[in-house]
């Protein structure tokens, strides 16, 4: 059989490293947003994905850990994942490259010299330059109008800074109407407990009122693996009398993310998540169901990807992204960035980073860009060994698709 050459790897290497990224899913935001954009050397360290690492050894009771100020409790997890084990989970290494990346010392392993580095800084133009170096062009940020930090500062309205671009997040309106539907009452929405017609139209009076607000990409809720669609229940009536029409009168695509078991060790607080496999049959109804509304998707558990890439070949309005959380680990976004290649073309988006702190969309990107380029050659040597030559830009447009294009294309698809 004929090798591909050496050459065709090192383009599709550069074409990779240096095509800049939509980031479609974060839970970062606009500088303007001030504390609530995390970034430095101690959010890295707490990022709850490190802290459910850093549970495997320590033993303290949970709430101690709790009460501990944040930088201690970074000090703590660098001593236990740091000093005490090597650094080897995605999520320990991920601190380390983007450390490496931003120019400083890793191997002196000392914290308050880090953090005097990282006090120089101001936040937009640290942004600047984390966005520079993890070539990021766009950033979307997760805004849920639940959230009282952040519906101060929506309310309040300011100059919009264009790298930053807003998704709705619904899920306490779909997840905990118990508790949703009574501070719709305090804002001012007519609801009641049964979803009435009048219920329904405030319902959508409260989105429209959201959507105007912040000009979101889409609408998205993560959901348990257990969601049933169609279905008696109010979190299902209430996408199909609320959310779909509004999606539909907005044109904004509604994001689904299947397969989150929320709390199942509460103590560890936001660490405590865990995975499930999802029945992907409530995706299908609502793809099926609703031709004219367009899906987005990414799914947790590594069961039920490929299914989830058989759905995508089915529905032209499902557009997945991804490898959410447990999956952005080298192996599965190998896995899966293979798979859906095989199955899909190029018609999905590689990659989100799902970054809570600035400085992560780094390593995130790095290390996704170097498995896809180790996928991608393999893909463009094969149509070499079949007779097909792919020209750079060939090539360069395809990875634009991976990163971005293609999801832009589903953003202008009109159904
Ligand atoms: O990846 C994460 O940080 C998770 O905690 C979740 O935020 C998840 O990505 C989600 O959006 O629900
Ligand atoms: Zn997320």
């Amino acid at each position: 059989m004929k090798k591909a050459s050496g050459h065709l790897a090192a383009k599709i290497e550069d074409i990779v490293a240096t095509t800049p990224v939509d980031d479609i899913h974060t839970h970062l935001y606009a500088p303007i947003f001030g504390e609530l954009l995390l970034w430095g050397i101690d959010d890295l360290i707490v990022y709850h994905y490190l802290v459910a690492e850093a549970f495997r050894y320590l033993s303290i009771p949970y709430d101690d850990f709790w009460k501990l100020s944040k930088t201690q409790q970074a000090e703590l997890i660098w001593k236990e994942l740091f000093i005490k084990h090597s650094p080897i989970s995605e999520a320990c290494r991920g601190v380390l490259t983007t450390l490496n990346r931003l120019g400083l010392d890793v191997k002196k392993r000392d914290l308050p010299v880090l953090r005097d580095w990282f006090a120089k800084w101001r936040a937009d133009d640290y942004t600047t330059h984390c966005m520079e170096l993890a070539k990021v062009r766009s950033i979307c940020t997760t805004n849920s109008p639940f959230d009282d930090a952040e519906r101060a500062i929506w309310e309040r309205g300011w100059k919009r800074d264009p790298r930053f671009k807003p998704a709705l997040r619904i899920d306490p309106l779909l997840l905990s109407w118990d508790q949703a539907g009574p501070r719709l009452v305090q804002w001012g929405y007519k609801v009641k407990p049964e979803l009435g017609a009048k219920t329904v139209s405030e319902v959508r009076r409260f989105l429209a009122d959201w959507t105007d607000r912040m000009a979101p990409e889409y609408l998205m809720v993560s959901l348990p693996p257990d969601t049933v669609y169609p279905d008696e229940t109010i979190s299902s009536q209430l996408i199909e009398k609320a959310i779909l029409p509004h999606c539909r009168e907005f044109n904004l695509p509604f994001a689904v993310m299947p397969g989150v078991r929320r709390a199942v060790n509460p103590h560890l607080q936001l660490a405590g998540d865990g995975v499930g496999l999802s029945n992907l049959t409530a995706l299908q109804n609502l793809c099926a169901a609703n031709p004219q509304n367009k899906f987005l998707c990414t799914i947790l558990a590594r069961e039920n990807q490929h299914e989830l890439c058989v759905l995508a070949r089915k529905f032209r309005n499902l557009h997945i992204f991804g490898c959410w959380w447990f999956t952005n680990i080298p192996t599965l976004v190998e896995e899966i960035t293979r798979m859906r290649l095989e199955l899909l073309g190029l018609s999905f988006t590689a990659q989100h980073s799902d970054a809570r702190v600035l400085d992560q969309i780094i390593y995130k990107w790095d290390h996704s860009r170097e498995v896809i380029t180790r996928v991608l050659v393999q893909k463009y040597e094969a149509l070499e060994r079949s007779g097909w030559n792919t020209s750079p830009e060939e090539i360069r447009r395809d990875i634009q698709g991976l990163f971005g294009g293609s999801y832009r294309e589903f953003q202008a698809l009109k159904l």
